[in-house]
């Protein structure tokens, strides 16, 4: 090490990681301490950099990071153990790398002497360095910060990395270094465009947008990961185009003035949206994560003839790809091409159900998005978090608002602790939406609400079933689950609880939760065995036709 390279130094490792991660747009902290994170802890709680937010379980640490990251377009952390932890966190981080989230995940490690001392360590799979192994596969860039002198270098690219990608990165602290001395981090510049491709490629566009009769703007994740939904707004303003969503894309552009028709789900969608979209014979795909619950269930599938996708850097057009074109540079090139006009009346219009009947019949899932249509028209509309199941399907009847949840990746488990993660993150209360199977895999969660002052309005919808799978494969009896009365566990766990079984009920319920505030609201909803959601009907049946 040069003898000069501490010159001025003011802060530990720890500081110097904390002051990058805000420097790179972190706001909060989320994990879970063990024996070779205390020391990590420690220096957080110190330097009080970053709230810091511990939970009960790893996965959820993952996917409420995971939630913060996706609400605020910028990087959000998981801080954990060694082996134990961090490996319990692996789906949840498997899923962000899937679904482009851009998570930081910080895992304590055996100081740098410990691991030559020829025992095996507590925590240790294979080898020490086993768990660097694993999440090289599931994040964009990792480091093992084990060289004080390189450390502040590595740091900075690999956040660089995070944000460029918008995917996991993953950095290794060994206890021993943590008050070490370090230098401040200084972030790089993002990586260099190149002009000419940029042009060339939306040369191109511009000429097929020119011979098209039927062109249209399908937006997915990236746009949000990358904070273009205003410029890509504009855009489709410029452009005169319908603009839908991918299923992933759901919310996408429910906060600016720039109309949605819908989102595409293929067979299991609204059929003009699914023949807008299929008949487009210029059909722009920005930033959709093209897999089988985006266009699985598709008619008749979406040809590389017309559309024009970007995304992960490069657009792909007809049979040929520019590489190196990032949706920003894209977007931002377009709309210096493109004079502005009036916006478009689409005739075309999502159709949502809402005016809940208050009467003494069961629930349906359709009631349920009904109630929450509703309350949006009484009280403006609210964040919402929602697992996979039912509930998901469901939330595409609700109106477009800001969702986060796992629609390609398909982990159950996210909803709970994704809910907490946005509030968190927006200090705005958000509705949590989640079967009973799920709830059963991250529910307790709720129970740190009470300490941080959140206050989730969570809707359970307990059908006593792995209902979607029962939908697969209604043969099976695995699927039918126990009763487990949800409602009542909710005091013990700091908030409030409710059971209802008629639409009178849940409509009462969900007004009564919005105006109880200071704890979280859990309203379970007892439906009947076999009521799906009509979306979720189709999707399935779609799925099965292309296996
Ligand atoms: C971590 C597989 C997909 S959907 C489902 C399972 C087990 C049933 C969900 O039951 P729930 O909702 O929550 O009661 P509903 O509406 O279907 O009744 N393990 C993980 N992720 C997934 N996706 C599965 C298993 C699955
Ligand atoms: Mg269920």
């Amino acid at each position: 090490m040069p003898a000069t390279s501490n010159v001025g130094v003011t802060m530990n490792l720890a500081e110097s990681v904390l002051t990058a991660l805000k420097d790179h747009g972190v706001r909060q902290l989320f994990g879970i301490p063990g024996d070779f994170a205390l020391p990590f802890f420690k220096a957080a709680e110190q330097a009080a950099i970053l709230p810091l937010y511990t939970l009960s379980h790893e996965p959820a640490v993952g996917f409420a990071a995971d939630a913060a990251a996706r609400a605020l377009g910028a990087p959000s952390v998981a801080v954990v153990t060694y082996g134990a932890g961090a490996l319990n966190m692996v789906n949840s981080i498997a899923s962000a790398y899937a679904e482009k989230s851009p998570v930081v995940v910080i895992s304590g490690a055996p100081g740098a002497r410990e691991g030559r001392a020829g025992l095996l360590l507590h925590h240790q799979v294979k080898t020490l360095d086993s768990q660097f192994a694993i999440y090289d596969e599931i994040t964009c860039d990792q480091a093992r910060l084990d060289d004080l002198s390189r450390a502040p270098q590595q740091i900075a690219r690999v956040l660089q990395s995070c944000i460029a990608h918008s995917r996991p990165v993953y950095l290794e602290v060994p206890r021993d270094l943590v008050f070490q001395p370090c230098e401040r981090v200084v972030p790089l510049p993002p990586p260099e465009l190149d002009a000419e491709a940029v042009g060339a490629c939306v040369d191109e566009i511009m000429s097929r947008l020119e011979r098209a009769q039927r062109p249209a703007l399908m937006v997915g994740v990236e746009v949000r990961r990358f904070g273009l939904e205003g410029r890509v707004g504009e855009l489709a303003r410029r452009l005169h185009v319908p603009v839908v969503t991918s299923f992933m894309g759901r919310g996408l552009l429910a906060r600016g003035d720039t109309p949605v028709v819908g989102t595409y789900m293929g067979l299991a969608g609204q059929p003009d949206i699914t023949h807008l979209v299929e008949e487009s014979d210029c059909l722009l795909l920005f930033g959709v994560i093209v897999s089988d619950t985006n266009f699985g269930v598709s008619e008749r599938r979406i040809t590389p003839r017309s559309a024009i996708s970007a995304r992960d850097g490069s657009v792909s057009m007809g049979w040929h790809k520019y590489h190196n074109v990032p949706l920003a540079a894209l977007v931002d090139e377009l709309n210096r091409r493109v004079a502005a006009r009036q916006p478009r009346a689409e005739g075309i219009a999502a159709d949502y159900p809402r005016g809940l009947q208050a009467d003494d019949e069961p629930i349906a899932p359709t009631d349920i998005s009904r109630a929450v249509n509703d309350l949006f028209a009484r009280h403006g509309r609210m964040p919402l978090a929602s697992d996979m199941g039912d509930c998901l399907f469901t939330a595409l009847d609700i109106e477009n608002t800001e969702l986060v949840a796992p629609g390609y990746y398909a982990t159950m488990g996210f909803g709970v602790p994704a809910g907490l993660g946005l509030q968190a993150a927006m200090g705005q209360r958000p509705i949590v939406l989640v079967g009973d199977g799920a709830f059963q895999m991250t529910g307790w969660e709720l129970g740190n609400c009470r300490r941080y002052g959140w206050d989730p309005i969570v809707i359970v919808f307990n059908n006593q079933s792995w209902e979607m799978l029962r939908v697969f494969q209604p043969e099976s009896g695995f699927n039918n689950l126990d009763d487990w009365h949800f409602a009542d566990l909710a005091v013990p766990l700091g908030g409030e609880g409710v059971r209802v079984t008629t639409r009178r009920e849940l409509g009462e319920a969900l007004e009564r939760a919005y105006q109880r505030t200071g704890c979280f609201q859990l309203i379970e909803v007892m439906l009947p065995k076999g009521a799906v959601s009509a979306t979720l009907a189709r999707f399935v049946a779609g799925l099965k036709k292309t296996h």
